[in-house]
């Protein structure tokens, strides 16, 4: 085994032993000796993404999709239902961009173009744990998909709500599942909160959400946090190998006229669609005023498990904002080895990471508290990416929505 990786699975352990969740620590084993490592795993992909990627050959792999239909969920899919080193055992629409009213019908649409209504579509959430839903219709349309208009899914979800379907799914294949999630995060926290020993089940968690760079919705949050900051917490405070895939990366996608094109020209019902979709949602941006096609969020988190190489990742100690009047959702991450926090390279890895403490606010007077110190040393819960190669993320998209690879 790669030393550095056992480093990392030590330094987890610890950090699950230290958490303030109680969890088991064996779940995080079948990762370290999986066979391969998609992300999420505690490992060094990323940095050579063949080794740890799910390569040609291998899978396929359990995974669950948690989404908010919504226009990069559409896309993001399509693209994992043309997938084959997926398999989807869920798709778990939540309330988010728009309500649950439309992102479930949305996602069973999504099912029936792309000739998949084998897989379970579960209802997850109408709202958050404890917010009112805030919408994205400014971004999305008031149909969730820019506009674009299909005919009403006959498919009916299964009769078991999400939050129980991940619990069921996960527990029935432990070690094996891996959440990939694109909406907020309600459903996951609300299936970890019913099961205590769930997180130590799941393989790895892939989110689109966050940002370390400021938001998109505040100043602060991305959208999927700022909506249920609490679940994300929850989530990011689990013990599950997390790999963030935010607006850090996400940003610098832009979905073209000449993507749209190609879309247009391949004659299938996925490509066909897609084309919709993406037509509408540019059209929708220049409404709007961008100056560049929209951001494909959703679709590169899928991308990015599908072939690592697509990003560069880095380790972080991530927390959510959830208590500030204008910063809730805020994703907040620590490093030794980003930023303003750098040391000398031979310090960095060990004695500086180790005794670098997690800060929180100055405690106020009138809190019992009297030290801001959350954990007394750094330990890694997430890895974040942190560069992206478009080009080559856009080929996958692009490729196999239209059929050609
Ligand atoms: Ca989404």
């Amino acid at each position: 085994m790669d030393s550095k990786r056992e480093i990392f699975r030590i330094t987890r352990r610890q950090f699950v032993t230290s958490s303030a969740a109680v969890l088991a620590t064996s779940g995080f084993d079948h990762g370290a000796n999986a066979g391969s490592a998609p992300v999420g795993q505690p490992s060094e992909q990323g940095k050579s993404g063949e080794k740890f990627g799910l390569g040609p050959g291998r899978g396929p792999f359990r995974v669950i999709i948690d989404t908010d239909p919504g226009v990069d969920d559409a896309l993001a899919l399509l693209l994992a239902m043309r997938s084959p080193e997926l398999k989807i055992e869920a798709i778990t629409p939540v309330a988010g961009n728009v309500p649950l009213d439309l992102t479930l019908p949305n996602a069973l649409r999504m099912v029936e173009i792309a000739g998949r209504a084998d897989i379970p579509v579960a209802a997850g959430a109408r709202a958050p744990l404890m917010r009112r839903l805030v919408t994205a219709t400014y971004a999305h349309g008031e149909n969730g998909l820019g506009g674009a208009v299909f005919p009403e899914p006959t498919t009916k979800p299964v009769a078991a709500p999400a939050a129980e379907m991940i619990r069921q799914i996960v527990r029935k294949y432990p070690g094996e599942v891996t959440l990939i999630t694109i909406g907020p995060l309600t459903n996951i926290a609300t299936a970890l909160n019913s099961d205590p020993e769930l997180a130590s089940m799941v393989r790895a968690l892939v989110m689109m959400g966050g940002s370390l760079s400021g938001g998109n919705i505040t100043p602060a949050a991305e959208f999927n946090v700022y909506v249920d900051p609490e679940a994300a917490r929850i989530v990011f405070q689990s013990g599950i190998p997390i790999t963030m895939v935010g607006l850090d990366v996400t940003r610098r996608t832009s979905l073209t006229d000449e993507h749209v094109r190609t879309l247009e020209a391949a004659q299938n019902p996925v490509s066909q669609a897609a084309a919709k979709i993406g037509r509408n949602a540019i059209n929708h941006n220049r409404e709007r005023g961008f100056l560049v096609g929209p951001n494909m969020h959703d679709s590169l988190a899928v991308a990015g498990f599908l072939d690592p190489a697509i990003l560069k990742l880095q380790d972080y100690y991530i927390d959510v904002e959830t208590t500030g009047e204008l910063t809730a959702g805020e994703t907040l991450g620590y490093s030794p080895v980003a930023g303003d926090l750098r040391r000398r390279p031979g310090m960095e890895k060990d004695a500086a990471a180790t005794n670098m403490p997690i800060r929180g606010s100055a405690p106020t007077l009138a809190s019992t508290k009297t030290s801001p110190v959350l954990r007394d040393k750094f330990v890694p819960n997430t890895k974040v990416a942190v560069e992206v190669d478009s080009a080559r993320f856009f080929d996958l998209l692009i490729g196999r929505l239209s059929g050609s690879r």
